[in-house]
């Protein structure tokens, strides 16, 4: 059951599809009613807060993309869209804000969605162990509700309130890889060729900003790709898809289309005295576009198409938090004070502050004030709906699908999101690093990005800053070969990490074949969890409610109906221990038709797992269909579909075709 408080006058997100009438809108009211769903729930409208109790043995589970564990109690959350590179334990805000939170323990669950598009700071038993406390900068805000059974439902009932996840062209399942520095179409082919002589299967090669002209949006650089239109054809001959970037900034450059059409039409952000605010990324100078705005979306989505008609079929949105280098206005105050200091004699504190000044020109919450947004006619400072850019950007390029592509289905994942651009799009996590910690926090953003709607996720497999080993990229696949986005990416800079880099490149290939063995299943429960507002990867508690040992675990996850993961983590590590909350099948992959089969009792384990083994466990009763694997995700066949059992499991199974 669904119930909908309001709290002030909220802004309108659009992120809720199913309208369920507000109970009370008196402030006093809502208290009692709030305390009578959930006991120990206060209203502290003096503090913009509200309060509830968290009993010892509730988890907090939500959130979406966050640092930390599955379970969210023990540190402060801030939903305030983020371009940080540094996903280090000590943060507090991410790329995205996805206000949705699950509590749930012996006795009671209930799930809450707090639709605001400002700052809130959820201190999930941070100052009191004992205490939840979700603040807002402004208190206004739609609160929903939602009780039920079980964990399972209460996602269900808060999935069908946000509406349909985004789903994806059946290739995108295949794998993708990425790096920030493939200059030209030579590079790209090279790294096709590198994967073909080695025998990977590949799906996809991404274009970094690289191929743009001067960083501009809706431009192909005619120098690195002569004949993009030819490009894009040779590569889908090699059954190879290219998915170009697409940053939220548009250059200010006389000429350049995207930008005169802007400007004529008055579609990009303005500074309180009505003129276009001027913002530093990768271009240089660019204006943002109002995508809160439907006209504007329509406008933005529309020149998707420049690269739709020369055959692409994928994209990713960046930089749409968004991130700001620096604004113009800023840069000019900080030379100013600058000049200030320039001949006095720098004392401790002052040398501190004028060190520190260049370090405040990017994202600067300043800066998030300078601007407005046309918001349903009123206009509005962007601080006031921040969270809400990136979501609108991907929105724009969504609604601009449905109307330019109806008959085919386009990829398209964003890096900022807002819960309502999961109708739209995916995500991936960001800028991680290659680090063994970060294979641990792609495993647990997952689940928290299920609750939300987000399906069609994943990381940048291998890290994207810092640089790769060998052994990190085969254990992350630990994970990665069960996310429904499957790519490797790294930045300009880093060590090469492409598989064929390194020594065991067949060991790459037998688990990049097993990736694509299990197609047929990833994307079948993928669609049913789709459909029926589901979860593909989740907690161990979500299917064994009553074990009290699933409540703690947070490194083993189950992926669809039939199996459990639980990927090796710690570098030089010979395996580790596995917590089974029924008897399963353990299946040691080195291989699609390589493995060991052994079935194991419930609770604690150790198994062993050598650098390029893959640990799945299969459910009592379930069964694991396995395809041939094939180059490409398209080439896989039903007919060759082989079925792991355990237990007097039929090998029967629904498939979703495309
Ligand atoms: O400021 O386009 O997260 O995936 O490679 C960095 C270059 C801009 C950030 C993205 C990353 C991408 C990079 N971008």
């Amino acid at each position: 059951m669904i119930r909908h408080f309001r709290i002030g006058s909220p802004i309108e997100t659009e992120s809720v599809v199913r309208q369920v009438a507000v109970e009370e809108t008196e402030p006093g009211r809502i208290q009692e009613k709030l305390a009578q769903a959930v006991p120990g729930t206060k209203v502290l409208a003096a503090d913009k807060a509200l309060s509830f109790a968290l009993g010892d043995g509730d988890i907090v589970y939500g959130l979406g993309e966050t640092v930390r564990g599955m379970n969210k109690r023990g540190w402060l959350y801030q939903s305030n869209c983020s371009d940080d590179p540094y996903h280090l334990e000590e943060k507090h805000s991410l790329y995205a804000a996805q206000n949705f939170l699950l509590v749930t323990s012996k006795e009671r669950s209930y799930g809450l969605y707090v639709d605001t598009p400002g700052l809130v700071t959820f201190d999930i038993g941070y100052t009191k162990q004992g205490e939840m406390r979700i603040a807002l900068e402004d208190f206004d805000a739609e609160l929903y509700l939602v009780t039920g059974e079980d964990c399972r439902e209460i996602v269900r009932e808060f999935r069908e309130l946000i509406g349909p996840s985004y789903i994806p062209p059946k290739w995108a399942f295949g794998f993708g890889q990425s790096r920030w520095s493939y200059m030209t179409e030579d590079e790209v082919r090279e790294v096709a060729d590198r994967y073909q002589e080695a025998g990977v299967p590949l799906d996809s090669i991404y274009l970094d900003i690289d191929y743009m002209e001067r960083y501009k949006d809706f431009t192909v650089d005619p120098e690195k790709f002569p004949e993009f239109s030819d490009f894009v054809r040779e590569m889908k001959e090699r059954g190879i898809h290219l998915i170009p970037i697409i940053d939220a900034g548009v250059k200010i450059e006389e000429g350049y289309p995207v930008y005169e059409e802007g400007k004529e039409k008055g579609y990009f952000c303005k500074k309180e005295d009505g003129t276009d605010l001027v913002a530093a990324v990768w271009p240089g100078r660019v204006h943002f576009p109002d995508f809160l705005r439907p006209e504007v979306r329509e406008w933005f989505g529309n020149w998707y198409s420049f690269l739709l008609d020369q055959g692409i079929d994928g994209f990713w949105n960046d930089m749409n938090e968004p991130a700001i280098f620096y604004t113009e206005d800023h840069l000019n105050e900080v030379f100013e004070q600058i000049e200030d200091y320039k001949g006095k004699n720098l004392d401790i504190q002052s040398f501190f502050e004028f060190k520190g000044l260049v370090g405040t020109l990017d994202n600067n919450p300043e800066d998030y004030r300078r601007f407005y947004h046309d918001c349903h006619g009123k206009k509005v400072r962007h601080d006031k709906v921040h969270n809400l850019f990136g979501y609108n950007m991907t929105r724009a390029a969504g609604e601009a699908f449905e109307r330019l592509s109806p008959d085919k289905k386009i990829l398209m994942f964003s890096r900022s999101s807002y819960i309502g651009m999961h109708r739209y799009g995916g995500i991936w996590t960001g800028d991680n690093r290659s680090w063994w910690s970060h294979i641990l926090l792609n495993l647990q953003q997952l689940p928290a990005l299920n609750m939300c709607g987000f399906l069609y996720s994943g990381a940048d497999t291998g890290g994207f800053s810092a640089d790769c080993t060998e052994d990190l990229a085969m254990r992350w696949l630990g994970v990665s070969l069960f996310t429904p986005l499957f790519r490797n990416h790294a930045a300009m800079g880093t060590r090469r990490q492409e598989f064929y880099q390194f020594e065991r490149t067949q060991d790459f290939r037998r688990l990049i074949e097993l990736r694509y063995a299990l197609v047929p299943y990833l994307y079948s429960e993928f669609r049913k969890a789709a459909e029926k507002n589901g979860m593909y990867i989740e907690p161990l508690l979500f299917a064994y409610p009553q074990d009290e040992r699933a409540r703690g675990i947070e490194d083993q996850v189950l992926v669809g109906e039939s199996i459990m993961i639980a990927p090796v983590y710690v570098q030089n590590a010979a395996g580790r221990y596995v917590y089974l909350p029924e008897e399963m099948k353990l299946l040691r992959f080195r291989g699609w038709d390589d493995y060991d089969e052994e079935e194991l009792g419930a609770g604690d384990h150790y198994v062993p797992a050598r650098l390029n083994e893959v640990l799945v466990f299969l459910r009592k009763g379930k069964c694991l269909p396995l395809a041939k694997p094939a180059m490409h995700v398209s080439e896989l066949r039903e007919e060759e579909i082989r079925y792991l059992t355990y237990g007097d499991a039929a090998p029967e199974y629904t498939f979703y075709e495309e």
